[in-house]
């Protein structure tokens, strides 16, 4: 029996041509600079998203990290929201190492913060308080349904900033899913921001990698950060040929998770006990509700399981799903059917 693992689009597994140019990449020692593959990355990166420089980190947390840590010093504040990857699922990083003060307001359903609430939160300078330095926005919004957050608002956000003299850092480790749900360049997206950082390793399947991007001051700040945290890497190169591939052939791909997964939210919603509204799902990431009359949510995951199916139990009875290159169309059409024999 096939596995079919929902759990994240991290599962993917590089594709064959990404081997390929993983073997035959050439290499050099990336913390002299030297690694004409990773150089060639890195160019790739901010000129697709419209900035002047960029890093390639081992992974989205220490991209996170170390763009707070280049934009922020120690007492300094930044809003986040309650539901960001940032706040939720990045150990408190930027706290216990960069003694940064998170602020954290409620994020609207579709995963945006509400501007008028971050402009109230902005600290004066009152002796009590800690200097406001950034807003962090996360884009698609995983814990929202995926949401993508398309070009007004980013743009709305950054005039708020601007005019209390702020900085904004977008995690966008699935920004390309935004910018093909949204059908504009991604450059749309993070035009006037400071730093995005976006992930390779996930929808684009690259086994490992992502990227950091903004200004060329920024970025020398954040690969000192990054060499900090025990992020130099040496013959990267051999990483960086499948961030290339996953660059240049993978991103148009990614409409083809967003099309199944509104064939597996259509599929699940009709489902007794099954709370969804497949109208949220916009790219590649479901959640759901199982409130089911005599089905306990832990059996339902049991059962899937013992089918060969894989979901997240992100709390007791919500679920996730997520879709990526290695889950076909009759594979939706299994969990759908599995389902619908657990729950009737
Ligand atoms: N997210 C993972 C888990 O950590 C939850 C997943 O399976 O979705 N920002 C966002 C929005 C993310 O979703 C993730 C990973 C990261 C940052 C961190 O990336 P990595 O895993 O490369 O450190």
């Amino acid at each position: 029996m096939n596995t079919i693992d929902l759990r994240s689009d991290t599962l993917t597994q590089p594709t064959k041509n990404m081997r390929k140019a993983m073997t035959e990449a050439e290499v050099g020692d990336d913390v002299f600079g030297e690694d004409p593959t990773v150089n060639r990355l890195e160019k790739i990166a901010a000129d697709r998203m419209g900035k002047e420089s960029a890093v390639f980190v081992p992974s989205g947390t220490m991209g996170n990290l170390i763009s707070m840590l280049s934009h922020c010093n120690r007492g300094d504040e930044i809003i986040l929201g309650d539901q960001s990857h940032i706040f939720l699922n990045e150990v408190g990083g930027i706290a216990a190492l960069g003694g940064i003060h998170p602020h954290i307001i409620s994020n609207e359903p579709d995963g945006t913060l509400n501007l008028d609430t971050v402009e109230k939160k902005i600290r004066t300078s009152d002796l009590h308080y800690p200097p406001t330095r950034l807003i962090a926005l996360e884009n698609t919004h995983n814990y929202c349904m995926g949401s993508p957050i398309g070009p007004e608002y980013m743009q709305q956000a950054s005039d708020l900033a601007k005019r209390y003299g702020l900085q904004i850092h977008v995690d966008g480790a699935r920004i390309f899913n935004a910018a093909v749900a949204l059908e504009v360049d991604v450059k749309d997206l993070v035009r006037e921001v400071d730093s995005v950082m976006f992930c390779l390793s996930k929808g684009l399947s690259a086994p490992v990698g992502s990227l950091v991007c903004g200004n060329k001051k920024f970025i020398n700040r954040a690969r000192k950060w990054r060499k900090m945290v025990g992020g130099g890497m040496r013959q990267s190169g051999h990483l960086a040929a499948a961030g290339i591939i996953a660059l240049n052939d993978l991103v148009d791909e990614l409409k083809k998770d967003h099309f199944n997964a509104q064939v597996l939210a259509k599929g699940l919603a009709r489902l007794n006990g099954i709370a969804l509204d497949p109208e949220l799902v916009k790219t590649n990431i479901i959640f759901f509700n199982l409130k089911h009359p005599t089905l306990n949510p832990d059996t339902y995951l049991e059962k899937l399981e013992t089918q060969g199916i894989k979901m997240l139990a992100i709390e007791p009875g919500v679920f996730r799903a997520v879709l990526h290159r290695e889950i076909s169309e009759s594979q939706i059409e299994r969990v759908i059917r599995v389902s619908e024999e657990i729950t009737k």
